[in-house]
């Protein structure tokens, strides 16, 4: 049964319509093997910098030559990792996955020598395509996830935590890689690539602000206001990194302030008194010789003990068990026509990847993320981010 597993698994990879031989499947486990021997070469911000600044057409056609080496050196591994999951794994969304790396390894591998601009301009227009082509990978892989965990609950336990972390750390930087070549094309005051080099963590804090608002209003019909204490200089960082990681903490002092103090009246005239009178989430920017500071602290309730080992796994959210407690209690009111609204896949919370992800995003260049939950009053989060930029990107590749 096993091996007739195996061999389905094997032969239905992409490529096999085209030709469907041995010989293509061997050529490229081959390849996958090869590449996945080499070791990746990794940068910091402060290299990347220095590469881009004066960008010419000579140093474009050697940084695309370094992401057509490098990317397949990174994809290999995971496509090897890939296929080390059990099979019930590896079907749907976690399968298309799959498909999407090999096809980008190929596409990559196969590309021919880039030897003058015109290669390095046609490089460049692949590049972009498999950017595009990658964009939903997390929402695959929590789909996925979940798939694969219903699967699960009946076989075996299954801990697949460090398999997506390094998953995710290693598309961080395959896409940092190729968007940071995409982006040397294009030239904007204060960035070299993707990299902003003066990074202000109080203007990323103000936009994630307004971005988180906009989805809180609509969710539950009202706001939280923000309160920002103290100053940091900029930082050289790569700006969407910091706004996924400030908009999705954002997201959860938000919504656990809600819960907490609006949702929690039942009754009309306090539903009105309670919002004007929704405690600040408090944010408060440090810095020392080599790291800035963000803390992020609300007064949403803190997180239950019985859950607090748990946020940051994987695909863990409270957002299906509110809903189903909910369910339990009579006559919720105004509370159950708005926890309706608030859909599993919808941008406040629910695909329980936004703590998880955010302390990657903070690991890739040298940072960390900290939560302290005081339980019954509210969270602290802590972002420290380096400021040097001279901390090598990420751990895994
Ligand atoms: P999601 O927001 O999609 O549920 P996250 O990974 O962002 O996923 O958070 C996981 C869970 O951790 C949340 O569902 C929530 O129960 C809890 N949590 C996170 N941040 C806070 C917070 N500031 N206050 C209370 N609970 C929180
Ligand atoms: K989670
Ligand atoms: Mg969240």
């Amino acid at each position: 049964m096993r091996w007739q597993r195996l061999l389905l698994w094997r032969f239905s990879r992409p490529f096999s319509q085209q030709a469907s031989t041995t010989d293509y499947l061997t050529v490229h486990d081959n390849a996958v093997a090869r590449y996945a021997k080499k070791e990746p070469r990794k940068n910091t911000i402060n290299q990347l910098i220095q590469f881009g600044k004066h960008i010419n057409e000579q140093k474009l056609i050697q940084s695309a030559r370094f992401v057509h080496q490098e990317l397949p050196v990174r994809l290999a591994h995971r496509i090897i990792d890939l296929r080390s999951l059990p099979y019930y794994v590896v079907c749907g969304p976690i399968k298309r996955i799959y498909d999407v790396y090999v096809e980008a390894f190929e596409s990559v591998r196969n590309f021919r020598k880039i030897q003058d601009s015109a290669d390095e301009k046609e490089f460049t227009v692949l590049l972009k395509h498999l950017v595009d082509e990658s964009a939903n990978v997390v929402e695959l892989l929590a789909h996925g996830l979940r798939l694969a965990l219903l699967k699960a609950s009946e076989r075996e336990h299954l801990d697949l935590d460090s398999f997506v972390d390094q998953m995710l750390m290693s598309r961080i930087g395959r896409r940092m890689i190729a968007e940071q070549h995409v982006m040397l094309h294009e030239s904007r005051p204060g960035f070299v690539g993707v990299i902003n080099t003066n990074c202000s963590p109080r203007e990323c804090l103000d936009i994630a602000y307004q971005e988180c608002s906009r989805i809180c209003f609509r969710q539950y019909g009202v706001t939280v206001p923000v309160q920002i204490r103290g100053s940091v200089s900029t930082i050289p960082y790569i700006p969407y990194h910091l706004h996924y990681i400030l908009l999705e903490l954002l997201k959860n002092a938000m919504r656990a302030v809600v819960e907490k103090h609006f949702f929690r009246s039942r009754t009309q005239k306090d539903l009105l008194l309670s919002k004007d009178s929704l405690p600040c989430i408090e944010v408060l920017l440090t810095q020392g010789p080599k790291q800035v500071t963000i803390r992020i602290s609300d007064q949403g309730g803190g997180i239950p003990l019985d859950i607090l080992p748990n946020v940051f796994r994987y695909g863990f959210s409270t957002v299906n068990r509110l809903r189903e407690e909910q369910q339990q209690q009579e006559g919720g009111g105004e509370w159950d026509l708005l926890v309706q609204r608030q859909s599993v896949d919808g941008p406040m919370a629910g695909l329980g990847f936004g703590l998880p992800l955010s302390k990657l995003y903070a690991q890739y260049f040298g940072g960390s993320l900290q939560l302290v939950s005081m339980d019954g009053y509210g969270t602290d989060v802590y972002v420290h981010l380096d400021r040097t930029g001279d901390v090598l990107e990420g751990v895994e590749i």
